[in-house]
């Protein structure tokens, strides 16, 4: 699977996520994630209100000419819009790609304190056969790496990666996308070149189990942290600076026939993630770069709706307008793709 030059439908798939000046939509959060978060919002966390508010997401008009793909959890992949379309059905005919989250969530390891390893192997290729005959078509697992004065230990590097290139290579095989998460949180005080040497020590071990896994990197997106200071870091950085160090990690630790790179926002605000992905665009990479934001996007759309059906359209402007703004500032890749 990984020599083969043969454009297949999974790297097509790969490429309209990634290689056409538009970015993926990351609204899988968990029941219990998107509970406290409407629960924030002071809406009660019902699965009515969390279908409701990922139908406001999805029809949001427009969407689609800056969002490739919207990824899903299993609860809202299962659960259909006021006029009875599917999930996955809606968003195809709305323009966009379905992707599902198929990990069932970072527990602690064994051997690691204070560690964890994403977890959601068992039954994977029986749940990937049915979310893709559901019409999913690209899948995302995150694994959770800490920086602190003893952490990430290479075990818990060595285990996360070996899960993912696991779920990678059964995504392939079932002809679902896999999205690779491994991100490194920005909490703690660390500074940028802090964060560049663990991001690329992770890259590197993911890089290597994918490579052992087999897993073909054109049918595949990586979605990193991009290389910050710490949020609690007195020293921040400009997005220059970011989109420096973030290309120099890549550079070396992943492989350049990626599909696409496709950045979590991880905390950042809305505005400082759109920052560094503009400055990220000015750098001369082999890959498209783009964003598969989730709080960066989808929390002003939250508060704009705060559960009340007279602001679903408030909550949509906002989505718009965030997408909008990061596919505003992306390269057009779509005529290497035409020419393939
Ligand atoms: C949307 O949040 C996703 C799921 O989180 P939980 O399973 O913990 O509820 C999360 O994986 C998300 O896709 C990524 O972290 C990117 O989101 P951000 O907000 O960092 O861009």
């Amino acid at each position: 699977m990984t020599t083969s030059t043969v454009t297949t439908p999974l790297h097509a798939t790969a490429r309209e996520l990634v290689g056409t000046g538009r970015g993926i939509l990351a609204a899988d959060e968990s029941i219990s994630t998107m509970s406290k978060r409407l629960e924030g919002a002071g809406v009660a966390p019902t699965g009515t209100n969390r279908r409701d508010y990922r139908e406001l997401l999805v029809t949001t008009p427009g969407l689609a000419d800056g969002a490739s793909g919207v990824i899903l959890c299993d609860e809202t992949l299962r659960q259909s819009l006021t006029d009875g379309r599917p999930f996955p059905v809606a968003c195809a005919e709305l323009g966009i790609l379905p992707g599902i989250k198929v990990d069932t969530g970072a527990k602690p390891l064994a051997g690691a304190p204070d560690e964890t390893v994403t977890e959601g192997l068992d039954g994977l290729d029986d749940r990937l056969a049915e979310y893709a005959e559901m019409g999913a078509r690209f899948a995302k697992w995150r694994a959770v790496l800490t920086i602190s004065g003893t952490t990430p230990t290479r075990w818990a590097q060595a285990a996360n990666a070996h899960a993912l290139a696991r779920y990678a290579r059964s995504c392939q095989e079932a002809g679902l996308v896999p999205v690779v998460e491994p991100e490194v949180l920005m909490d703690g005080a660390h500074s940028l070149s802090e964060c560049a040497s663990i991001t690329e020590s992770t890259l590197l071990s993911v890089t290597r189990a994918l490579t052992a896994a087999g897993v073909d990197p054109a049918g595949m997106v990586l979605k990193p942290n991009m290389v910050l200071p710490g949020a609690e870091c007195p020293q921040q950085s400009s997005p220059a600076q970011v989109a420096r160090a973030t290309v120099e990690v890549l550079r070396c630790a992943v492989s350049p026939r990626l599909a696409g790179v496709a950045f979590l926002s991880g905390g950042q605000s809305p505005e400082t993630a759109t920052a560094n992905l503009a400055a990220l665009q000015e750098l001369d990479v082999s890959w498209p770069l783009t964003f598969s934001f989730g709080r960066a996007l989808v929390s002003p759309a939250l508060e704009a709706w705060g559960g009340d059906p007279d602001h679903v359209a408030d909550g949509q402007a906002a989505l718009a307008h965030h997408v909008d703004a990061n596919a505003a500032v992306l390269r057009d890749d779509r005529s290497s793709e035409r020419t393939g």
